[in-house]
Order: C-alpha cells, then sequence, then structure tokens
C-alpha cells in the first residue's frame, strides 16, 4: 500500500495541540502519525499514544452502532436501534423533561474528550436556542485561570517558543514529559545552545523532575508560601526591578512589608524544604535576567491553587523578568485566538439568565443539592458529548449514585463502552477526529491549528456535529447553525474572525495567532483596567467564593488537611500514556501503564507495614479502594501519588480514584481539587482484592 501523507491536528485535551501528518493508507485506514516539522511548537514531536493512533481509530471495540439500554443503569446490556429511533427517544425525552420542570431540567454537557472549537462547543448552539441549563465548564482550569487572572488579568503569555532564549527554565507544577512532550524540545534547546538551567517545582519525582538541573519537591498545595519566600529574599537581596514594578504593578510598601514577614524559615515549615535551597532558588531566580516560568496546572488543583497561581505568577513581576526575550511567564493562550463563534456557539440565542451549571459539581447536581442546583428545577434529562463523568469527575460515589436515578435519561454519546456509557438510557456512536471537520486553539502555543477529515466516518458512527444538528431538526430548534456542515461553519467562523480562507489554512496547517513582544511581554500593560500586574488581587471580580481568601500573595490554609485518621495527602497525576480516562483502552497503553499503583516514601511503607508486592487500601470518608503500590523515595514523607484515571473495571470494587476526590467547589469560582484529598492507607492482606489483572 502506498501511504498518502496528509495535515490533521490532535483533538486531545493537551496544551500542544499539535498539527498532525497522517499516513492514510486507504479511505478507511491509516498508519503512523507523526509531528509536522513545519510548525515550531511541535517541531516533528508527538507523544507515544498518538504515534500509534491506528491502534485506537482502527480498535475492534469502538461503539458503531446506535444502542438503547436493555439492562440495569450501569449494567452495560444494550441492544441496536436505528439512528431515526435513538434521536426520536432522546428528542421526547427532553420535551418530557421540559414539559415537567422546565427547559432548564435538561443538561447538555461536554468536557474534553475533543477540544474542537466546532464539535465540543457546538453543542451549545442547541443549549441556548433551546433555554436548556448552560455548562459552566470548570474541570479542568478553573482554578489556574482565576489566580492567573487576578495577577495578569488576561489568559495569555510569552511564546513558550521563546523558551529556546531563555537562561533559566522553571517548570512549576507541570509535567511535560508526560502531559505534553513538545515543550521538551524546547527546553532541551535552550539547554544545548545557550547553557540554560531546569529548575522542576513537583511533588514528586516525575521524568519531569529526574530531567532537572534542580528538582524542587515540596508538599502538595504549598507553592504560594515557596513563592512568598522567593519574593523575600529577592527583595532583601536587592534583586527586585524597582522601576518596573513603580511603572507596571501595583507594588506598595503594604506588599513590601507583607512580604518581609514570609521568611525563608515560615516556608520551609510548610513546604518541607530546607532553607537553603529556597533562598539558592530564590537567588537564582532572581538573578537570572532571562528566566522563563511555565507555569502547569497541577499545583493549581488544591483547594488553595488559585492563590498558589497568583503567589507565583508575581516573581516574574517582582524581577521585571517580562521585559526580556526568553523573560517571563507562560501559563495558557486562550485570549489571543480572537475567534468569532457566534454562529458556531449559537452565542446570538445565549440566555444570560438561564443558569449555568458546575460541571465538576455533577454527582451533587444529579443527586439534587440545592446549592448546586443554583435552587432551580431538578435534573432530569442529559446528552453528554466527550465525556466521561463517572470516572473523570470528583466524588465518583455520587455521580453514579446520580447517574443510576431511574427517573434521569441519559444519552451518551461515545467512542467506547466508557463507565459513563454504560450508565446510558441511548447510547450513540461517535466519530473521531479523523473522521470530522474542525478547528482546535494551541492553548499552550500560539496557533490556530486546521483539523480537516481524513477518513470516511468508521461503521455508523455520526460526528458531535449531525447528532446536534438531529437533534435540533426533531426539537424544532431554529438557528443557521443547524442547516451547515461542519466544514462551512468553520469556514464562515474563520471569515466572520477576519482569519482569510478555510481553504488555505488548511493547507497550510495553521494560523499564527502569536502576538508582537511587546503586547506579548505585556510591555505597554497587563490585562486589567488599570494596565498594571496585581499583586493585591480582587478576588471578588473573579468569582462568588471569594470570602477569605487572601488579599496578598500567600500561603493559604485552605487543603483537606492530614489529620490523625487520614494522614497522608493524595495526588493524582496524569499518567503518561493515559490521557484523563482516554487511551486506557488501547492496549500499548494499557501494556505500559500496568495496573493502578500508589507511590509511597519507603519510610512511611516501612513504619505502616506494607508488604513488598502486596496491595495496599485507601481510603477516607468518601470510599476505600484497594491497589498496588510501590515505594518511591522521591516525596516527601506523608505524601501518596496515584497516576492516571482508570478504568473502575481495574478496580475490584468498580471504582477508581476520584472516589476519594471531594466535590466541593474551589474558591473563587470553582473546578476540583484532584491532587488535595487526605486519606489513610494500610497494608491489604488479602491478595485477590486486587481486580483480576
Ligand atoms: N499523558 C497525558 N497527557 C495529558 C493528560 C493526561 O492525563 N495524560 N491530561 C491532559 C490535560 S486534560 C491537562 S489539563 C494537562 C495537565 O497537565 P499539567 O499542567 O502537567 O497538570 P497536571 O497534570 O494536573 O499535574 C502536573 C504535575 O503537577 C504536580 N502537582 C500536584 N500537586 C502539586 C502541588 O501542590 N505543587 C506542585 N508544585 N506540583 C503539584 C503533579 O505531581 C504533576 O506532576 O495535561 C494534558 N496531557
Ligand atoms: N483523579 C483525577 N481526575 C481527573 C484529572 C486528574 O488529574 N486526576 N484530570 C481532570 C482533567 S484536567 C480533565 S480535563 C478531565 C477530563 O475529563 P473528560 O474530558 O471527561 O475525559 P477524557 O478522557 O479526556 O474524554 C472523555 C471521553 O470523550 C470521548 N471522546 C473523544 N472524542 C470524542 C468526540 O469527538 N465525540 C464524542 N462524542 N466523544 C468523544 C472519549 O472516548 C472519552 O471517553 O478529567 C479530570 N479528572
Ligand atoms: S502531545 Fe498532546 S497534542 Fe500532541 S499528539 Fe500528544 S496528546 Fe496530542
Ligand atoms: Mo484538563
Amino acid at each position: 500500500m502506498t501511504a498518502e501523507i496528509v495535515r490533521s491536528a490532535c483533538p486531545h485535551d493537551c496544551p500542544s495541540a499539535c498539527a498532525l501528518e497522517v499516513e492514510r493508507l486507504s479511505p478507511t485506514r491509516i498508519g503512523r502519525i507523526r509531528g509536522a516539522r513545519d510548525l515550531a511548537y511541535t517541531a516533528g514531536v508527538v507523544c507515544e499514544k498518538v504515534a500509534r493512533y491506528a491502534e485506537r481509530v482502527h480498535h475492534p471495540d469502538r461503539l458503531s452502532e446506535p444502542l438503547r439500554r436493555i439492562g440495569a443503569k450501569g449494567e452495560g446490556c444494550f441492544t441496536s436501534i436505528s439512528w431515526d429511533d435513538a434521536l426520536q427517544e432522546t428528542a421526547e425525552a427532553f420535551e418530557k423533561a421540559a414539559a415537567r420542570s422546565g427547559p432548564e431540567s435538561v443538561w447538555p454537557y461536554h468536557s474534553g474528550g475533543t477540544l474542537g472549537v466546532l464539535q465540543r462547543w457546538g453543542m451549545e448552539r442547541l443549549t441556548n436556542v433551546m433555554g436548556y441549563s448552560r455548562e459552566n465548564g470548570t474541570i479542568c482550569m478553573t482554578p489556574s485561570f482565576s489566580g492567573w487572572n487576578a495577577g495578569v488579568g488576561t489568559l495569555r503569555g510569552v511564546d513558550p517558543c521563546e523558551i529556546a532564549e531563555a537562561d533559566l527554565i522553571v517548570v512549576w507544577g507541570g509535567n511535560p514529559v508526560h502531559t505534553q512532550v513538545n515543550l521538551m524540545s524546547h527546553i532541551q534547546r535552550a539547554r544545548k545552545e545557550r547553557g540554560a538551567k531546569l529548575v522542576v517545582v513537583d511533588v514528586y519525582q516525575t521524568p519531569t523532575v529526574a530531567a532537572a538541573d534542580i528538582p524542587i519537591i515540596l508538599r502538595p498545595g504549598t507553592d504560594g508560601a515557596l513563592a512568598c519566600a522567593m519574593m523575600n529574599v529577592i527583595l532583601a537581596d536587592g534583586l527586585a526591578d524597582t522601576d518596573y514594578l513603580a511603572r507596571l504593578t501595583d507594588f506598595d510598601d503594604n506588599v513590601r512589608r507583607h512580604l518581609e514577614s514570609r521568611t525563608p524559615a515560615w516556608a520551609a515549615e510548610l513546604t518541607g524544604l530546607d532553607e537553603q535551597t529556597i533562598v539558592d532558588f530564590a537567588r537564582l531566580y532572581g538573578q537570572a535576567e532571562r528566566s522563563f516560568l511555565r507555569l502547569g496546572i497541577g499545583f493549581t488543583r488544591s483547594r488553595n491553587g488559585a492563590t498558589n497561581m497568583h503567589a507565583v505568577s508575581c516573581l516574574p513581576a517582582l524581577t521585571g523578568a517580562w521585559q526580556q526575550p526568553g523573560g517571563g511567564a507562560f501559563f495558557v493562550n486562550l485570549d489571543n485566538f480572537g475567534l468569532d463563534t457566534t454562529l458556531a456557539h449559537g452565542l446570538d440565542a445565549l440566555k444570560p439568565e438561564t443558569r449555568a451549571l458546575d460541571q465538576s459539581r455533577i454527582g451533587g447536581i444529579l443527586l439534587g443539592d440545592t446549592d448546586a442546583l443554583h435552587h432551580g428545577p431538578p435534573v432530569n434529562a442529559m446528552l453528554m458529548q466527550n465525556a466521561n463523568s463517572a470516572a473523570v469527575a470528583p466524588d465518583s460515589a455520587a455521580v453514579r449514585t446520580g447517574l443510576e436515578r431511574e427517573d434521569l435519561f441519559l444519552c451518551v454519546h461515545e467512542q467506547f463502552m466508557t463507565e459513563t456509557a454504560r450508565y446510558a438510557d441511548i447510547l450513540l456512536p461517535a466519530a473521531m477526529f479523523l473522521e470530522v471537520d474542525d478547528v482546535y486553539m494551541g492553548w499552550g502555543h500560539t496557533s490556530l491549528v486546521m483539523g480537516r477529515r481524513v477518513l470516511e466516518p468508521f461503521a455508523d458512527c455520526r460526528s458531535n456535529h449531525e447528532v446536534i444538528c438531529g437533534l435540533a431538526k426533531l426539537l424544532g430548534a431554529e438557528h443557521a447553525g443547524f442547516e451547515l456542515s461542519a466544514w462551512e461553519l468553520v469556514s464562515l467562523m474563520l471569515k466572520d474572525s477576519g482569519l482569510g480562507s478555510a481553504e488555505e489554512a488548511a493547507n497550510r496547517g495553521w494560523i499564527d495567532r502569536a502576538h508582537d513582544f511587546a503586547k506579548a511581554h505585556f510591555l505597554e500593560g497587563f490585562g486589567h483596567a488599570d494596565g498594571r500586574f496585581h499583586f493585591q488581587p480582587d478576588w471578588s471580580a473573579i468569582g462568588p467564593y471569594h470570602e477569605g481568601l487572601p488579599t496578598m500573595p500567600d500561603h493559604w490554609d485552605a487543603v483537606e488537611a492530614a489529620n490523625p485518621e487520614q494522614p497522608f495527602r493524595l495526588v493524582t497525576p496524569p499518567a503518561r500514556t493515559y490521557l484523563n480516562s482516554t487511551f486506557s483502552e488501547t492496549p500499548t497503553s494499557q501494556k505500559r501503564e500496568g495496573q493502578p499503583c500508589v507511590m509511597v516514601h519507603p519510610e512511611d511503607a516501612a513504619e505502616l507495614g506494607l508488604v513488598e508486592g502486596g496491595p495496599a487500601r485507601l481510603g477516607n470518608a468518601r470510599g476505600e479502594l484497594v491497589l498496588a503500590w510501590r515505594p518511591a523515595a522521591g516525596q516527601q514523607r506523608g505524601v501518596l501519588v496515584s497516576e492516571g484515571v482508570w478504568p473502575g473495571s481495574a478496580f475490584a470494587d468498580g471504582f477508581g480514584v476520584n472516589l476519594l476526590i471531594g466535590g466541593d467547589p474551589v474558591a473563587p469560582s470553582g473546578g476540583a481539587a484532584f491532587h488535595d484529598a487526605a486519606v489513610w492507607i494500610k497494608a491489604e492482606t488479602a491478595s485477590s482484592a486486587l481486580a483480576a489483572e
């Protein structure tokens, strides 16, 4: 077979949004996928899981036809039905729910399975036109957005390709070797060409930490303390840029006095680091002209995550590093793409008074938590696309009990029989990105990446857009967006945004939306109305749960603290070859990841009497689960780490790690504290408690 190479874009929830070169073997088959060499950020690299995407797109377990549930909810027994009947039953259930309790009792729900600007968020067109409950998409970045906006005031930063021009690179609370491998190429370039140093701040020995010149391993949820003590040293050593502070920030004597009280000794106590490590890191950072701070999201998945993000984001404002090439900070790019999505997302039909339910609180919402429901009607009907909430959302026990409700109608549009799909009344087979047209925002770089369809859809699969348009027709929802094909909508979106021809963009592969140096480095001002970086944030302007947040960069004592009953702190970061719950179905990922496992400090393990090779039981008031454990010296005592969102079937009781994670909203705007749970751990004697491998 001769392969043709065609361009596409990775749709997965990953900052890299790689431009891809796909080997197309026939109209229905692909070979290998490679990273495009000509997009600077991708630079010819993709992660191993997408390189072998043939395994996923041609997987024998892909859903291939619409199904109706015949067994109990969650059991996973279905019978096949036609598309017409499946859509008809779904539309009727929506109409019934709306007639009984109003349109807000219908909740269309999307998550990050695809980040297609059309195929993910296009669902909102139906929501808006019908007046259904809207969704507040908090599950991933909300705490980090809040913290970044508090200081910087807009969701953008320095082009990460500039890392190649930095002398000091700090990866803070992120694990790019797992979560966005491309970043490592840019870091390696700076190290090779400029002798740049890499500092990585994390809570365990990740492969990114292993690659660092200077690893900093602190206690979870204490990054604000470390950042404040660094600022204390930088000020004391005269390394702050006072001219910059006066010109472009709200720094004043109150901030100075406050930071003078945040000493390395104070931070050492909280972080578990020794004082000298803090002082050395502060001096290294303060003395480097070209310091590039690459902030991850991991360190914000705590109840004090927004305040930690804010405190860390103060560092380049204090030193004035923003002014240098290769200097400043990057966390996310979202406010630079300038896309007009009015037509695609039906923004012209949006009714602002309609409630927006917090995605992360799906458990409480389904169980009738009046606060989470905004004191409105219950949710009685749902359509879920790109979402596997039964596995990925916090407080899994509540989520599952909610999904089991007999009076809830659930339509799930999926590619595989996920844990969530098992609860569906109607289960629809979804096309994959290679089978649909879309455009993607590179939130970890600066480009919009074009994803034109590469393959014919598999079996009877339909795209998200087709499902939404099909339902709109049956429900009598009227909007121009329901009458257009995906490619027509993408083309009009680019045209309305002044970005030219979609055809041309697709041939090139992407549209660069980088700002010029002055704008990217905030030389002319930050995102706030006063143009200044805010050391003194106004949290009340950011979110509703602002009570008690510190008004200065600080350590905020708000985490789920260890206590005598639950003396350990659990962190649940991404596995290398799973992406959230995705890829847990592909054989090479399964082989590489092995089985669910918790990493325990060897001294803790010895004290607990954990038996090498034996299982451990982990729990808190929310539930218990059994998994393998292994000793890991590269984390502080009292810290447990379990990588990956595993399917429930990997555990004896069918529940994965999110059983232990709280569903309370993170201050000030909501979100989930995935790396912030207090737990106990003990040796599990009956090895039969581990699920069969
Ligand atoms: N292979 C793979 N890639 C992925 C994903 C995946 O699941 N697997 N998920 C994708 C998604 S949806 C996202 S949002 C991104 C997320 O990518 P990242 O920004 O990398 O964020 P996290 O994955 O949450 O966590 C990253 C690191 O934060 C550390 N961490 C946890 N708590 C703390 C803390 O209190 N302080 C500090 N300093 N560090 C802490 C964790 O140990 C982990 O190593 O990655 C995407 N890429
Ligand atoms: N314990 C713990 N839990 C976490 C995290 C963590 O670090 N630790 N990370 C959290 C984060 S950052 C995130 S973003 C969430 C992600 O949560 P989700 O977005 O719900 O999880 P994913 O596994 O990325 O994708 C969900 C499903 O989308 C399906 N899908 C993919 N493409 C399409 C499509 O085009 N159409 C349709 N209909 N379906 C599609 C996939 O098959 C997959 O089953 O998980 C969160 N959960
Ligand atoms: S690194 Fe991220 S964006 Fe690139 S191919 Fe892998 S999952 Fe997709
Ligand atoms: Mo995410």
